[in-house]
């Protein structure tokens, strides 16, 4: 629509204000249009949120069936972590996911390598393959039966000529973890000598003894150092808190009892973490800060403080979880956190890094707003 500016042209008085009103309408038109066009966009937003909520809410539920989107990456971090709740169940998951194929030697090499694995876990699936160093022994004695019967025959396929048969190796395994023991671990105060070593492994070679030069070489070996399980790198927390979005000492204020603590922050995976120490493997509290919100707060104790607090629900406890005094997990009691940096600049960082990693759950927005709109209506 193109109009002649008023005043231009012929037109009666009447016409011209016509015309005037047809602007007016033309305005007030495109308007409308625009706030609907927000509102579509907002209401596609919300059905957007809704959609990721639920979806999120049934991959929480149901993790196995929401993971065709995932990344290989993504996938093989869930792998992992399924196997090390269910081993079976894990390599199935990677199997099906196509991460692994179900080719022997793969699945051999996955469990070697053992990244991000629980060794207790290998042992478990295991319950009959590979070597001491590499995994934990499982608890179970017919697991142990079944490896160390699977170790002693792969040893004398390996090495014929040995021994003379796969029971002498099974039982001289035996024995060199129960010297191992006995040398190494602290609280075994009666170390086996030599010729007690040599004794307890009379003739388990088809009634025959073994060469005792075999038997020194290995009591000396095992003496001058013992075989050890590499850190384990599934059951603790390790994976979690490597390159962090940020580390560091701060003071936190206790729930209950108001005592400040100095503790060692670790921000990472949207939770915050802190421990007694820097070198803890598992931390002394856990709060995981999906929907809270952080600020700055002064406190008549202590200088550059910042707390994190529940926005929406002011006063109740927050999610979160700590070791208590007997080491059991328990939720925490913190109605906030209030937590003390050494400099006003570092207080500001960490705020501005809690933010950075605050997860605002749309579905309490949405909800929220929904209330108050029906609020408002009625
Ligand atoms: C404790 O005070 C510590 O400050 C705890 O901190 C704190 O737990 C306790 O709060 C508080 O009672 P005392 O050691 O003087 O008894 P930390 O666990 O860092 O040692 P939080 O939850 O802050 O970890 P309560 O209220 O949760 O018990």
């Amino acid at each position: 629509m193109d109009f002649c500016p008023a005043g231009s042209t012929d037109l009666s008085e009447a016409e011209e204000a016509e015309i005037e009103t047809i602007r007016q309408h033309r305005q007030e038109l495109l308007e409308d249009i625009k706030k609907l066009k927000e509102e579509i966009a907002q209401v596609f937003a919300e059905i957007e949120c809704f959609q990721n909520a639920e979806k999120r809410k049934e991959a929480d539920n149901n993790p196995g069936e929401q993971t065709s989107k995932l990344s290989q990456k993504d996938k093989l971090s869930l792998g992992r972590k399924k196997f090390n709740m269910d081993p079976a169940k894990g390599i199935q998951y990677l199997i099906e996911q196509q991460v692994l194929s179900s080719d022997l030697q793969e699945i051999a090499k996955f469990l070697h390598k053992g990244e991000g694995l629980n060794k207790t876990a290998i042992g478990d699936y295991l319950g009959g393959r590979q070597f001491l160093w590499s995994f934990r022994l499982p608890g179970e004695a017919q697991k142990i039966d079944r490896m160390m019967e699977a170790f002693a025959n792969w040893y004398c396929k390996c090495n014929p000529g040995v021994f003379q048969s796969t029971d002498t190796c099974y039982i001289l395994s035996f024995s060199i973890i129960m010297l191992n023991t006995s040398l190494h671990n602290p609280n075994v105060k009666d170390k086996t000598p030599f010729e007690r070593f040599v004794s307890i492994n009379k003739g388990i070679d088809n009634g025959e003894d073994l060469p005792e030069e075999l038997l020194k070489n290995l009591f000396e070996s095992i003496k001058n150092e013992p075989f050890s399980i590499p850190e384990d790198d599934g059951n603790d927390l390790t994976h979690t808190f490597f390159n962090p979005n940020r580390e560091g000492w701060l003071l936190k204020l206790g729930g209950r009892v108001k005592t400040w603590k100095r503790r060692w922050f670790i921000l990472t995976d949207n939770c915050l973490y802190y421990f007694e120490y820097t070198t803890d493997k598992e931390p002394l509290g856990i709060i995981p800060l999906e929907n809270l919100s952080v600020q700055k707060v002064d406190d008549p104790k202590k200088p550059n403080c910042f707390e994190l607090f529940n926005p929406k629900c002011k006063g109740q406890k927050i999610k979160a979880c700590k070791t208590d005094g007997d080491g059991k997990v328990v939720e925490g009691k913190h109605q906030s956190y209030k937590i003390s940096a050494a400099t006003p600049a570092e207080r500001d960082e960490w705020i501005e890094a809690i933010r950075t990693s605050i997860t605002q759950d749309p579905f309490y927005d949405l909800v929220s707003a929904r209330k108050k709109k029906i609020a408002s209506k009625n």
